[in-house]
């Protein structure tokens, strides 16, 4: 079968939304580093929106910083791919044509630095993960000891990191005589756009520190709070998709209908007009931030590693199980006592719509995928609530038996003995952690002396090792679902 392209694009069956304008008009004002699935359902639809509006400055030049894939599934379809939106029974299509090529950093790095530093290009989107950044996550200071961080340091004419090509981009438009572009990070991190500003300050000043100055002067780097599901794309997906299209269809991504985009308003030039395309601006995204991710994502990785050991793959199906549901709200009921709530956020409706989004069962969300990464996660998830909910002389039942599921996650066996890869950047240490402890409570204490996920702080406090020693303990001797419902009664409880 041929492949969705500009070729093919017009025998497209008529139900189908397609580009509302003439891509070749389009141009490119916008680079993304790090073009996953998540930039396709989320923030290219925004700029696919701008052009359908008739500003045609806003295409995509995407970049993978690291593998060929996306590359191989977009170029050859000419950027485009559809968009399917799926909500328990109903699906809509539409074929996103915001996105104009996508360069392969490793392969090309010098192409996409002369990329970003083109007059036109005003923004510079990224979705590079937790580990992107390259900061340590105790000192929030540039990994230097990183080897692909040293590379750049000594060659930044050839980055390899996304703090590198910004840094290596920004040079090239000072030498230019042109503005720097806004730096818009869409990662699931507090003060997201702080920390990218200081990885780029950190490397910058390493390289010149006049340009670490002219950066400071006039960069921008605005946090965010991005939200949308965006489940990982399988092959049933696409085989399914291909019968619709009548064409293939590689770039395909997968959606929820709720979609949202909180950006601080905070830019160095030319912007599309955001707030008319549904994107919230504001001076204070911190409580966006913190609202979206300890209830959200909090929940998420909660019921990820709590359903993942129990053989619940799927979210849906996670809180389908009536301890896991409760579970999690009274995950809910502890994170909540943390947060300030944005004006115009209703913390009691934004929950009811969360566990109906959790409850969507046409996104078939692995729990295994959210379970990734889970040591980069864990302290905004889950971590920062529990120590500001002890700091209150609060109990955190609930949020200790999630960080003692991911604690189990890292032994690699679920529970009905299913070995499996721990995905995690830190699974080699925690697998030799473990590896030398012989009780649960060692192997909770031998786990908690990973400085760069649990705080020190949190790690003296004996409420906080007991709490999850205790958790742990209750996983081992009953499992996820009976432990969670044992939780229960003890989360609900407002004293420690
Ligand atoms: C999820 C997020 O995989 C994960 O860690 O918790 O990707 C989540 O789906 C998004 O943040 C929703 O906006």
């Amino acid at each position: 079968m041929s492949r969705l392209s500009a070729a093919t694009i017009g025998g497209l069956p008529a139900d189908i939304a397609l580009p509302g304008y003439d891509r070749a008009e389009v141009g490119t004002g916008v680079v993304h580093l790090g073009i996953g699935a998540f930039h396709r359902a989320h923030q290219a639809v925004v700029f696919d929106d701008a052009l359908a509006s008739g500003d045609l400055r806003w295409g995509v030049l995407g970049a993978s910083l690291r593998s060929p894939s996306v590359a191989e599934q977009l170029n050859p379809q000419d950027g485009l791919y559809t968009l399917v939106v799926r909500d328990g029974t109903e699906e809509t299509l539409r074929v996103i044509g915001a996105i104009q090529g996508v360069l392969v950093a490793p392969h090309s790095p010098a192409d996409l630095v002369s990329a970003m530093a083109d007059p036109d290009v005003h923004i510079v989107t990224l979705t590079v993960t937790e580990k992107g950044y390259r900061l340590d996550p105790v000192t929030g200071a540039l990994m230097t000891d990183d080897p692909d961080v040293a590379a750049d340091l000594a060659d930044i004419a050839a980055p390899r990191t996304a703090p590198g090509f910004i840094v290596a981009a920004l040079q090239a438009r000072r030498t230019a005589g042109l503005k720097p572009f806004t730096v818009i990070s869409c990662d699931n991190l507090p003060h997201n756009g702080r920390r990218i500003r200081a990885g780029v300050l950190a490397m910058a000043r390493a390289i010149d520190p006049s340009l670490a100055d002219w950066i400071e002067a006039h960069g921008a780097f605005p946090q965010t709070m991005i939200d949308r599901i965006v489940p990982a794309t399988t092959p049933d997906d696409i085989a399914r998709l291909s019968q619709r299209l009548g064409v293939d269809d590689h770039g395909m991504v997968k959606a929820e209908p709720f979609t949202q985009w909180v950006i601080e308003e905070r830019f160095a030039g030319d912007r599309p007009d955001f707030a008319s395309l549904g994107v919230q601006l504001t001076d204070a995204v911190e409580p966006w931030e913190d609202a979206k991710l300890r209830l959200l994502n909090g929940a998420h990785s909660a019921l990820a590693y709590l359903g993942a050991l129990s053989g619940h793959d799927y979210v849906h199906e996670a809180v389908a199980a009536p301890a896991l549901r409760t579970y999690v709200e009274a995950v809910w009921d502890e994170a909540e006592t943390t947060l300030s709530p944005p004006p115009g956020l209703d913390i009691a409706a934004y929950r009811t719509e969360l566990m109906a989004r959790f409850e969507n069962p046409a996104l078939m969300h692995r729990t295994r995928q959210i379970a990734m990464d889970g040591s980069q996660k864990l302290p905004q998830r889950l971590l920062a609530g529990a120590a500001e909910r002890l700091a209150a002389w609060r109990g955190i039942a609930a949020m200790a038996l999630g960080i003692a599921a991911w604690m189990k996650w890292q032994s690699g066996v679920t529970e009905s003995g299913e070995a499996f890869v721990v995905d995690d950047p830190l699974a080699v240490r925690t697998a030799e952690l473990l590896g030398g402890a012989e009780t649960d409570a060692e192997r909770v204490a031998a786990l908690l002396t990973l400085s760069a996920v649990f705080p020190p702080a949190l790690v003296a406090d004996d409420r906080f090792v007991t709490a999850v020693t205790i958790a742990y303990l209750s996983l081992s001797a009953h499992g996820a679902v009976e432990a969670a419902a044992r939780t229960l009664s003890s989360a609900r409880g407002e004293g420690y």
